[in-house]
């Protein structure tokens, strides 16, 4: 792996940032980037995962704004998103963009400062799929409009050229399926917002994969995110169970140490 573009372009990233090395996991809709996480999480104990804030989604916390006329202490913003995509869209890209940007700047845990090298952070999603994969599909469809669009993409712009290097990747896993696999394992694991998400719609969020992650013609505003190096793994297989999949997977990602 140290000779893979990977590595060098990770190195060569490096040398600009905190020393901490950032890696997003990407791919369409119950790929399995959590199993993956895991996995990850369990081999190489001292780098840190950080999960997709999802229960945040699905319980925003309304309890400073509790009065009379608002008397639930939370909300399924995630739900109402689905269940009305023109009405929520945007909030919902809004709330989970804000979300994800807390996580990326939390500060590291105890056991990451620890490790000999240079701590690994690794992160399910990032704010680059957040605009690039969902909230751009949501305004392609129409559901986001044009002012909103424009309103996301400002604040989106100032926020990471303001947190500057604490918000920008030095690598990039790209769980790569079929949105028919997707949709099997979607179906299987039967999260109750997602049931009614239509076969075509994980067919568009992977082709926002593949012209992001693979052909390069997404139209990124952020320079070092074009030279982000790219490790594509194949998650056609299942692999949750099967431990030899696992691990031929796992062998494939390997960050250099210093
Ligand atoms: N979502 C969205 N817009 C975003 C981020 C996520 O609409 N900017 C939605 C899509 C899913 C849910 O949130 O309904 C979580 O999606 P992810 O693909 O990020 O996470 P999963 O839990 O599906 O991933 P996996 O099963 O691969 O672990």
């Amino acid at each position: 792996f140290s000779s893979s573009p990977l590595y060098r372009l990770a190195r060569k990233q490096m040398s600009t940032s905190d020393q901490i090395k950032r890696v997003s996991i990407e791919g369409n809709i119950a790929v399995g980037k959590s199993t993956f996480a895991r996995l990850l999480q369990n081999t190489e104990q001292d780098w840190e995962v950080i999960a997709e804030p999802v229960s945040k989604w699905q319980n925003v916390d309304q309890t400073n704004q509790q009065s009379e006329h608002c008397p639930q202490p939370t909300s399924n913003l995630l739900q109402m998103m689905y269940h009305d995509p023109k009405r929520w869209s945007y909030t919902f890209q809004t709330f989970s963009c804000m979300s994800r940007m807390r996580s990326h700047l939390q500060p590291l845990s105890a056991g990451s400062r620890k490790s000999s090298g240079s701590p690994v952070r690794v992160y399910e999603r990032s704010v680059y799929s957040d605009r690039y994969i969902f909230a751009l599909n949501m305004f392609e469809l129409g559901c986001i409009n044009s002012t909103e669009w424009a309103v996301y993409q400002d604040w989106h712009s100032f926020l990471v050229e303001q947190f500057g290097h604490r918000v920008q990747l030095e690598g990039i896993i790209y769980l790569r399926a079929s949105p028919q696999i997707c949709m099997e394992r979607l179906g299987r694991r039967g999260r109750v917002e997602e049931q009614g998400i239509q076969l075509d719609y994980l067919e568009k969020l992977h082709t926002r994969h593949e012209d992001w992650l693979i052909h390069k013609t997404t139209k990124v505003h952020f320079e070092h995110l074009a030279n982000v190096p790219v490790l594509v793994l194949d998650a056609e297989v299942e692999f949750e169970k099967d431990l030899k999949v696992q691990d031929d997977l796992l062998t494939k990602v390997s960050l250099p140490q210093g």
